[in-house]
């Protein structure tokens, strides 16, 4: 077995390198259905999903719960030396995403190091992160697919931060985003993201909310700014979540952070990074978000995870819902892809998970699923009729008056006549049963 650590220590140890095998093989810890290289409707795998590992679940996460302390004991987190303890964790990171094959990776500023109270020494202790970052980067070729501030766990972010009633606290995010943009910059980050943690209210009785809400435009026009004065060339992101661990989030939903940007001029820079199990929490399939950000031309990046359908909290669960990414993955073909993000596995082994292949099991399942998806979408597009379908519904709008309707050509006085020289129409079947069964044909 090739040992790929970096540094000097192996923490997964007696796992090699993840190799892609086909659906000859048995091994548990091989891709049966990433293939890196395949080409699927004109690209590779690789550049379809741009996968990325989060860094907060995998190597941060240790299985503590409301209910219990952790049960995943890190083997970097010895070291009572802050700066020893993130290189290890470091070190483990990138063994593991080298291992796994996975090409990007993505972080929180303090995912990757310890943050106190002093704004200066977080710059020193994350700035020698990113010297060591670097390093890693080059030897590996793993990449950033985005960066983001974690300003939501701090006990003074407990009201918000960028939409916190206290101007002292929003000046903390101000500061800790600039540190996470400097960080994203200088490890050549293709994407920055905003996922508005407590960016909502517990209670609209203490609220003002058309003061915090433009006070989160305002941050977002002054960080972005800030990041193109830098030379930031990438991609901003809002991460929709409707609730948890706020009552209301304002980033509700995709159709909610389209209009926000819309009308905070905000809409040339920003995209939206779209996570299922958020879909979910906010009463949508991840397939009405993926549609709906596609509609808008801001489908910009994949958290990638799912829920449980006999629960409504975000239980970020690996994929492995068949059915449901073949769906997903028709929108997304039919979208032309992500622009500028990739798939993020923003999702975490189970709390009695506790064997180090789980992490390698779960992240291999959810390349396979999303692969697997996307080749049965491809097929259920080159080769059965179910464009044909959705178009046939609409052809009455492909000409004559129906067309002169869409075009704008026609007043009500028009319909009427219309309806009056056409008479009753005929009942048309919408098919659904129909287009179910071609998914599950094809899968
Ligand atoms: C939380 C969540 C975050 C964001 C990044 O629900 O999804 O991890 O992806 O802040
Ligand atoms: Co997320």
């Amino acid at each position: 077995m090739a040992n790929l650590t970096i540094g000097d220590k192996e923490f997964f140890k007696g796992i090699g390198q993840i190799k892609f095998e086909g659906l000859e093989s048995d091994n548990p810890l091989a891709y049966r259905w990433y293939d890196e290289n395949r080409v699927v409707a004109g690209k590779t795998l690789k550049e379809h999903f741009k996968f990325s590992v989060a860094y907060w679940h995998s190597f941060n996460a240790n299985g503590s719960d409301p209910f219990g302390g952790p049960t995943l004991n890190f083997a970097w987190d010895e070291s009572s030396d802050v700066i020893t303890r993130a290189k290890a964790k470091m070190d483990s990171a990138f063994e593991f995403i080298t291992k796994l094959g996975m090409p990007y990776y993505c972080f929180h500023d303090v995912d990757v190091v310890d943050y106190g109270n002093d704004i200066v020494e977080n710059e020193r202790r994350l700035q020698t992160m990113v010297e060591y970052a670097k390093q890693k980067q080059a030897q590996s070729g793993v990449k950033l697919l985005w960066g983001t501030a974690n300003v939501f766990s701090h006990q003074r972010y407990m009201n918000g931060a960028s939409t916190n009633p206290d101007f002292q606290v929003l000046s903390h995010a101000g500061a800790q985003v600039k540190a996470a943009l400097d960080a994203t910059i200088a490890l050549g980050g293709e994407n920055y993201v905003f996922w508005g943690g407590r960016e909502g209210y517990m209670t609209l009785l203490n609220t003002n909310m058309k003061r915090e809400q433009e006070h989160l435009a305002r941050f977002l026009h002054t960080a972005k700014d800030y990041a193109r004065q830098q030379g930031f060339k990438g991609t901003f992101f809002i991460e929709p979540k409707p609730m948890e661990p706020t009552k209301h989030q304002y980033d509700y939903d995709c159709a909610t952070v389209i209009g926000f940007l819309r009308q905070h001029d905000l809409l040339g820079d920003f995209k939206i990074n779209i996570e299922v199990n958020h879909a979910t929490l906010a009463g949508h399939t991840f397939q009405h978000e993926l549609q709906v950000a596609a509609d808008a031309g801001v489908l910009g990046s994949v958290d990638a995870n799912r829920g449980d359908y006999q629960n409504g909290w975000d239980t970020d669960q690996f994929p492995n819902n068949l059915n449901e990414l073949t769906e997903a993955m028709l929108i997304f073909l039919e979208a032309g892809g992500l622009q500028g993000g990739g798939v993020n596995f923003d999702a975490k082994i189970r709390r009695n998970s506790t064997d180090p292949a789980d992490l390698f099991y779960a992240h291999i399942g959810g390349a396979d699923t999303f692969a697997r998806a996307l080749i049965t979408a491809d097929n259920i597009l080159q080769k059965s009729d179910f464009l044909k379908v959705r178009e046939e519904r609409y052809a009455s709008f492909d000409g004559g008056k129906g067309k002169e309707y869409e075009q704008g050509k026609l007043t009500l006085e028009d319909l009427r006549a219309f309806a009056i020289e056409k008479g009753e129409p005929a009942v048309k079947s919408g098919r659904q049963e129909y287009l179910e069964n071609l998914i599950n044909r094809f899968i």
